[in-house]
């Protein structure tokens, strides 16, 4: 019984270590996509982020589904950047080879987009974080900004709030010069909802134009890229386009409703 058990054991030990001895070992990359990969994406956006004519996939990624602000959206705990992405035959994202992986737990991360903001050819990374700040201490959807060096995320513009509680935000060139601006829809105190554009302005962004009042309004344009023309809902009036100059947010009549 004793030489069988032995025998047995010895076995055991021999194809552990055959197994062991066989297995190739994780690369650093191959770890950072398993680190990546095991969790659930929350939000992704696509675009090439360092300008080499490749387009990337940034994500907010989460360890478990079961994290929700009191809004009851869910928020994440990592931000990661994949070289590559592909879609299954059910049209699922399946992210590539991940480029960039850093965990923000602390910034309870809801949401991702990118854009370059300050006009320097460089793009930042668009991250809507809820958290409190030393100066408006409840929990709150707050704007933050960062370029990606290497390994670092480096801050570009942590916003604690813009000039009203918004109910939204995107990025896009909404003037034309070149530079993406903050597009956000706002509750005015009479709980109605207006358009306002906010300029950067060196050292933050400040607000240079706002629509008419609304009473319900929402983005329908694609929210996982960069897009040409920023399409709306407004009330009751179908699909719009929304632009801006200097003094006036304009808001008229969409191509997808003629
Ligand atoms: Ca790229
Ligand atoms: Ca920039
Ligand atoms: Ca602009």
């Amino acid at each position: 019984m004793g030489k069988t058990f032995h025998k047995i054991l010895s076995c055991v030990i021999l194809i552990l270590l055959c197994f062991l001895l066989t297995v190739p070992r994780l690369g650093k990359s191959a770890e950072r996509n398993e680190e990546c990969l095991k969790q659930e994406v929350i939000s992704f956006f696509y675009c090439d982020y360092d300008n080499d004519g490749n387009e990337e996939l940034l994500t907010v990624e989460a360890d478990s589904l079961e994290q929700f602000t009191e809004e009851g959206k869910p928020y994440g705990n990592r931000i990661c950047v994949y070289e590559d992405y592909s879609f299954d035959s059910n049209g699922s994202l399946i992210p590539g080879t991940v480029q960039y992986t850093k965990d923000k737990s602390a910034l309870k991360p809801l949401r991702i987009h990118a854009g370059d903001i300050n006009g320097d050819g460089i793009t930042e990374i668009g991250i809507v974080t809820y958290k409190m700040t030393q100066f408006h201490p409840v929990m709150a959807e707050r704007p933050f900004f960062y370029a990606i060096d290497g390994d670092n995320l480096v801050k570009v513009w942590l916003g604690s709030r813009l000039s009203r509680p918004f109910k939204d935000f995107t990025l896009n060139d909404i003037d034309g010069d070149g530079i993406d601006e903050i597009v956000a829809i706002e509750y005015l105190e009479d709980k109605r909802e207006v358009f306002a554009v906010y300029d950067w302005q060196g050292f933050g962004f400040d607000m240079k134009c706002q629509s008419e009042p609304y009473g319900d309004i929402s983005f329908t344009h694609d929210r996982h890229r960069k897009c040409d023309k920023l399409t709306v809902l407004a009330d009751v009036e179908g699909i719009l386009e929304l632009s801006a100059d200097e003094t006036h947010v304009t808001v008229k009549k969409g191509e997808l409703d003629k």
